[in-house]
């Protein structure tokens, strides 16, 4: 086999972030750069040698070109099969079915999930293994060291045009190339988990009227063939269903602040019944009813606690997890189901040994993912159809089946501040300097608000005893309050730090109270405690 060997030196700046590395396409675009992180996965595990891989992505600008050299560097390194989503298009959750599916050893997942696309966007590479779950940390970090010392990377010399269109086996050197439907695969796999006939039923009431918003990303296709095709919503169900290489120059996140036309469409005394969006590679998610937006604490919590409704989930749930800045909503319904409820750091990679080793059926975290132990990603697509099915079984609105759920558990009051700081050091500092303080906040009262405790996050892996430490900073109110303050690990430009605010609020005659009025003075308290307007920082950028 004709395999060059080029001499490259490392680049210092490949440690992957939450989940996998993201940078500007300019970077990914600097010479060798791409070839010496894959190279170095490909070192890192020698298993992916004489085995098949699944390689797909988001369609983002610069999707086909490292396709391509993926291709080769993958021959090279002794893949024996790689399956490749059509044109190159493989959401998250679909490629992370794929990968057990046909038995690959892992999977690569071009994607920088919800950052912007486009020639002046971002990039991605996300390695998953054989089960379809995201690297684990250890992985990740060796990867990262390997990445450090690396001299040299293989490639095929042959440059053979693969046609990504034509579904079908290909062959390039000595490794089998199969093109395959993206869709058909992962929608015959979430149809059986739903009561489709009642989805069916809802959709073709007379009146009810739905909108998923595919944000011109991933999930255009998806949602075009379980909703329009095969569940029978109208032909205006799905918008912005083309994935485009730059999302039409949109923020692709699924959230209040960057889905704003959707949210405001919502907000209409004749919006539509039923509403969500998705993310760039399609496993975030956002719900919405006529007047309002659920927040993803409450989505895990309702999904919890009306499982029994679902076909999939009939025979019970083993437990649930959230991540440790979600909400607290899903903790007192697993309390009153009786089942385990585990508290992980923020990525999805820390619930994939949970879901392997049997211990949670269902999980979710705050930036907009749910799932469950069909797969090892969050799935956009399954938390929208699991509402639906969920508005069949009960026959009740959004509204309707929150209200009911908040009058039996409580409302958890969530929201979610971002304030971007340009320079990563000021970012570092800022969390260092709150940490040290961190031993004499409690007992003091800052606007009014007791403060109880303060700790940083570890966590040890029920499963592999793994430790994970520094993973956010906590305060817990004496009101049944908290925040939250952690850095982003998916951000690819200055630093971003998140403030999650919480506060439980059990007297039904207050729930319909905006989240914004309850929750006020916490955020002036978070403000305050972390000295942020010392250092410019004296609003959000975001709030969702
Ligand atoms: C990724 C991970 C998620 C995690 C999120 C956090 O989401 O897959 O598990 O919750 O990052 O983002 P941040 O570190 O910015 O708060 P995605 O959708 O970007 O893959």
């Amino acid at each position: 086999m004709p395999v060059l060997t080029v001499s490259t030196q490392p680049f210092p700046d490949q440690k992957p972030g939450t989940a996998g590395l993201r940078k500007p396409v300019s970077v990914f675009q600097q010479p060798h750069y791409l070839e010496n992180f894959l190279q170095a996965i490909f070192d890192t595990c020698p298993e992916l040698q004489g085995g098949a891989l699944v390689v797909g992505g988001d369609g983002r600008y610069f999707n086909r070109e490292a396709i391509g050299i993926l291709l080769r560097l993958a021959a090279a390194n002794g893949v024996t099969k790689t399956v490749v989503g059509r044109n190159g298009l493989l959401s998250t959750p679909a490629a992370s079915l794929l990968i057990p599916q046909v038995k690959a050893k892992g999977g690569f997942i071009l994607t920088a999930s919800h950052n912007p696309g486009g020639i002046n966007g971002d990039f991605g590479v996300k390695f998953n293994i054989a089960t379809g779950g995201q690297a684990s940390e250890s992985l990740t970090n060796r990867i990262y060291e390997r990445s450090k010392t690396l001299d040299r990377y293989l490639v095929l010399d042959d440059t053979t045009d693969i046609d990504l269109s034509r579904i079908g086996q290909q062959v390039l050197g000595p490794m089998q190339i199969d093109i395959v439907d993206p869709v058909t695969n992962y929608a015959d796999t979430l149809e059986p988990l739903f009561d489709f006939a009642a989805i069916r039923t809802l959709l073709e009431t007379p009146g009810f009227r739905m909108r998923f918003d595919a944000l011109h990303a991933a999930t255009g296709p998806y949602a075009i063939e379980l909703f329009e095709n095969r569940l029978g919503a109208s032909h205006d169900s799905v918008a912005h269903a083309e994935p485009l290489p730059d999302f039409g120059g949109g923020h692709p996140d699924p959230n209040p602040h960057d889905a704003k036309d959707l949210v405001n469409l919502f907000m209409q005394a004749d919006a539509p019944d039923f509403g969500a969006a998705s993310d760039g590679d399609g496993d975030r998610n956002m719900i919405l009813g006529r007047g309002v937006v659920v927040s993803p604490g409450d989505s895990l919590a309702v999904l919890t606690a009306n499982a029994h409704l679902i076909p999939g989930y009939r025979s019970g749930l083993l437990g649930v997890a959230r991540s440790m800045p979600t909400s607290h909503a899903v903790d007192r319904v697993a309390r009153q189901l009786g089942i385990p409820c585990y508290e992980t750091p923020t990525g999805w990679r820390f619930f994939c040994n949970l879901l392997e080793a049997g211990k949670i059926t269902l999980c979710g975290e705050e930036s907009f993912g749910t799932s469950s132990n069909h797969a090892r990603e969050k799935d956009g697509l399954w938390a929208v159809l699991f509402w639906l099915n969920l508005l069949a079984a009960r026959g009740q609105s959004v509204q309707e089946i929150l209200t009911d759920h908040w009058q039996e558990f409580g409302r958890d009051y969530f929201q979610r501040e971002d304030y971007f700081i340009a320079e990563n050091a000021t970012a570092q500092d800022l969390m260092q300097n709150l940490e040290a303080r961190l031993p004499r906040l409690p007992g003091t009262r800052v606007q009014g608000i007791q403060i109880e405790s303060a700790d940083s996050f570890s966590y040890r892996d029920p499963v592999d005893g793994s430790e994970s430490h520094n993973q956010g900073l906590r305060i817990i109110t004496g009101d049944g309050g908290r925040i939250v303050f952690r850095l982003s690990g998916t951000g690819t430009r200055g630093a971003t730090l998140r403030v999650y605010l919480e506060r439980y609020e059990p007297d039904s005659a207050r729930h319909a109270t905006p989240a914004g009025t309850m929750l006020g003075s916490l955020s002036e308290a978070a403000r305050e405690i972390a000295r942020l307007p010392q250092v410019g920082l004296s609003r959000p950028d975001s709030v969702t």
